[in-house]
């Protein structure tokens, strides 16, 4: 069977002269203080995909900043449906069922937070903030999600730890909007990319961007911050994407100029995010690489999954 269109699911919902361009989020409810989603321990449940980098930013977010108490989890199976759509199978190691409501599928959460959505060809992403108290969705665009979740260890919740502390914000959003394109959205646009001239552009400004972030690191942990600098949304925002390059992207996504284990910087900076406490127990090496391969039959008809590669940061 020819991979067709549909099979590319939500993923191609829009294409512009065979660039990839993904769609913008749709709930964008923010979590503060005495307001409409005020902060309370066990009102926000989490909705993500372990293979996700977006959502993976939220994992990673809940655990540095000591949420786990407050803010529960579910997982989607690895298989994305051919439509885009996730279900849950708490068949598949990691996966679990849908604890809030039941549903099968994401999309019920989504029907539930927007009457007709089933009925908008609307496909729902990962990862999803859920509200007990108001029966809906606060937020589905991942870095609004982990801000969100700073405002919750700031209101006595969790370990009282910032990842955007308040004199940095202006250069930790600078980052953050410096790699997205280029970098964390770049995969994607050289693995979708449906023209030549698409895929040039999208691997070209991808790997220039890696060359500079690996100057930038040169004598450096964290990406922002006076001297070695410290750890930051910055960080956790490109964390997921490098993690998943030479597993996934070198091959998947034809983002072949190199890897990351051939720049030391990078390499270092990977591990030493995954040397974080709990963070390499977020890392799930085979929803990653599984989800990838087995999802995309548009660019992998057969759903081969490859057997590499032997290193990786994962390996250490
Ligand atoms: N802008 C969103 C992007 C989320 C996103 O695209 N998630 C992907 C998984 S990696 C997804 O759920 N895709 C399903 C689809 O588009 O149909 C964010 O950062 O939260």
């Amino acid at each position: 069977m020819t991979p067709t269109d549909e099979q590319a699911g939500a993923w191609t919902e829009s294409f512009d002269s065979g660039k990839f361009v993904r769609k913008s989020s749709e709930f964008r409810g923010t979590i503060q203080p005495g307001g409409t989603f005020d902060v309370e321990s066990d009102r926000y449940h989490l909705y993500v995909s372990h293979a996700c980098p977006w959502a993976h930013r939220t994992i990673i977010t809940r655990t540095l900043l000591g949420l786990e108490d407050h803010l529960s989890v579910d997982v989607v199976d690895w298989r994305m449906n051919q439509d885009g759509s996730w279900s849950f199978n708490p068949e598949e190691e990691g996966a679990t069922v849908d604890s809030v409501h039941g549903e099968t599928s994401l999309e019920g959460i989504y029907n539930r937070a927007l009457d007709g959505w089933n009925e908008s060809q609307r496909i729902g992403t990962v990862p999803v903030l859920w509200d007990r108290h108001h029966s809906t969705i606060v937020n589905n665009e991942s870095r609004e999600i982990i801000r969100m979740f700073d405002t919750l260890a700031q209101s006595g919740l969790g370990n009282g730890r910032t990842l955007c502390p308040e004199e940095l914000k202006e250069q930790i959003d600078a980052m953050i909007d410096a790699n997205y394109e280029s970098v964390n959205n770049g995969v994607y646009k050289s693995g979708f990319a449906r023209t030549q001239e698409a895929y040039d552009a999208a691997v070209t400004s991808l790997f220039e961007r890696l060359d500079e972030l690996e100057i930038h690191l040169e004598g450096r942990d964290w990406l922002v911050g006076e001297e070695k600098g410290v750890l930051t949304e910055a960080d956790i925002c490109l964390f997921p994407t490098l993690v998943r390059f030479d597993l996934v992207y070198v091959v998947h996504f034809k983002c072949n100029l190199r890897r990351i284990i051939d720049y030391p910087n990078l390499q270092a900076f990977v591990e030493r995010m995954i040397d974080q406490p709990g963070i390499r127990e977020t890392c799930h090496w085979h929803h990653i690489k599984a989800h990838y391969f087995w999802s995309h039959q548009n660019i992998n008809t057969f759903r081969i999954i490859p057997l590499g590669p032997l290193e990786g940061a994962h390996t250490r």
